[in-house]
């Protein structure tokens, strides 16, 4: 893709209204434009970003088993009525009515959705566990919504929700989730660590947050440093191997402010190992049992000829905010230099060709070399403007790929100078770029 031809609005400065650097930068070169308070248009380069990082989740997801499915982003109110929580929710939930004057809302979650489809159509134990999920547009009618999409009304969430006939089994369900969350985070290059959490209003009595520490997050947090070096590898799809798996980590006291209590982190974790920061929550999953089965009627068979409630839990991803947190985490302030993990990165590389009114053979050699990457299923992004050196790169380096080409008048193919943004550039076949890159990608 040529800079020229693409739609990628880079701003000269940082806009005034935002506050931290991963809302600066997402307005800075054009990934996503405001509509109205909270509300964002995704423009290419952030859609590119977010879809790749939609993908990742989507498969950690169907390695557990889940199922996807698509669930609307408009409800009936009478599943909510159902469930009790058309009232609680409160003023968060965008209410609308229809032409016959019914009233609809536009989901902030779907645990009433999904259990109606549940009870729709499953009838036997024979038929559990099922776990489901969808990735669809969720609205909250946030009080401050503010951060740019890191807090903002309308959102992209992946959502699933796991239905089983006993607490024990849903406990297995819960820990297959939080082993797919560490594996997502893994493969966006987070380090994203479960903590205890309140329930708030979706309810039940345990719930992990994901966090990754962030200076601008949201959510205080009080840990034991030692659960960062907590080694997650080698845990396998079984009962006990999950249960090892949850308690490595919560042998460390690990906690969100609502679940804090200064008396018992004083006594469980010695001074120098306390850690009290802040996080960006991407992600939260709760165990609730039969709150919503048991009003809505969501029942199973039972082996012996009795019926009972299935046992639910709920799963969230912020799928969106996952771009801007990625910037939290990997943007370089000082330098000016954004760095993509290459899983999730618009482009693989860049190529900034040294051109002149006069002269245009560097363009030319970089349409070579971008025909070669194409073919190895290289993406590139080429600047082909003739704007001066310095000002391509500083661009380059905010967009965020996370390798560069440059090509001058003494380029030859066996000698090409290549770069990880931000770093030192150094010569190198082409042959040997497509290498670096291939594995790269390969290893996520
Ligand atoms: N039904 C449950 C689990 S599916 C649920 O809704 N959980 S949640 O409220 O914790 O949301 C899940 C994730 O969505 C959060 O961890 C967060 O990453 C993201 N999220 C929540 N509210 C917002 C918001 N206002 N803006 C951007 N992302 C949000």
């Amino acid at each position: 893709m040529y800079i020229s031809k693409s739609f990628i609005p880079i701003l000269k400065n940082i806009p005034s209204e935002a506050k931290i650097k991963s809302h600066q930068l997402m307005l800075r070169v054009g990934m996503i434009k405001q509509s109205s308070a909270g509300i964002y248009s995704w423009l290419p380069l952030g859609l590119k970003v977010m879809k790749k990082i939609e993908q990742i989740v989507r498969e950690e997801q169907n390695k557990i088993g889940a199922q996807e499915i698509l669930m609307p982003t408009i409800q009936s109110s009478d599943i909510w009525k159902e469930s009790g929580r058309y009232e609680d929710y409160g003023e968060e939930m965008l209410r609308i009515k229809d032409r016959q004057n019914r009233e609809m809302l536009y989901g902030p979650t779907n645990e009433e959705l999904v259990t109606d489809i549940f009870r729709a159509s499953v009838k036997s134990y024979k038929s559990l566990p099922q776990l489901l999920y969808h990735i669809q547009w969720k609205f909250r009618d946030e009080i401050r919504p503010r951060f740019g999409i890191m807090r903002c009304r309308e959102f992209y969430m992946k959502d699933a929700y796991s239905f089983d006939i006993n607490d024990e089994e849903a406990l297995f369900s819960y820990n297959k989730f939080f082993l797919s969350y560490l594996k997502t985070f893994k493969r966006l290059d987070l380090k994203a660590i479960p903590m205890a959490a309140d329930t708030g209003p979706i309810g039940g009595n345990l719930s992990h947050e994901f966090i990754i520490l962030a200076e601008t997050g949201e959510s205080k947090i009080f840990t034991d440093k030692r659960i960062f070096e907590v080694d997650s590898s080698g845990s396998k799809l079984e009962k006990k191997s999950l249960e090892d798996l949850r308690s490595k980590f919560e042998k460390f006291y690990s906690v969100t402010d609502e679940k804090f209590d200064k008396a018992e982190f004083e006594t469980k974790v010695i001074e120098k190992n306390r850690l009290i920061t802040k996080g960006i929550e991407v992600g939260h999953i709760f165990y609730f049992g039969d709150k919503y089965s048991k009003p809505m009627d969501g029942s199973v068979d039972l082996p012996g000829g009795k019926k009972d409630f299935v046992k639910m839990g709920s799963y969230g991803i912020g799928v969106s905010r996952l771009v801007g947190a990625i910037i939290e985490a990997k943007y370089d302030a000082k330098k000016e230099v954004m760095k993509w993990p290459i899983s999730v990165a618009p482009y693989d590389i860049s190529i900034i060709p040294m051109i002149n009114k006069n002269d245009k053979s560097s363009l030319e050699k970089a349409n070579k070399i971008n025909l070669e990457l194409e073919k190895n299923n290289i993406e590139t992004l080429i600047d082909d403007t003739e704007e001066n050196f310095s000002s391509k790169i500083k661009k380059m380096n905010l967009i965020g790929i996370p390798h560069q080409i440059i090509i001058g008048k003494q380029t030859e193919n066996d000698s090409i100078e290549f770069k990880e943004a931000g770093e030192m550039s150094q010569k190198l076949k082409l042959s040997e770029i497509i290498k670096i890159i291939k594995k790269q990608k390969e290893e996520n």
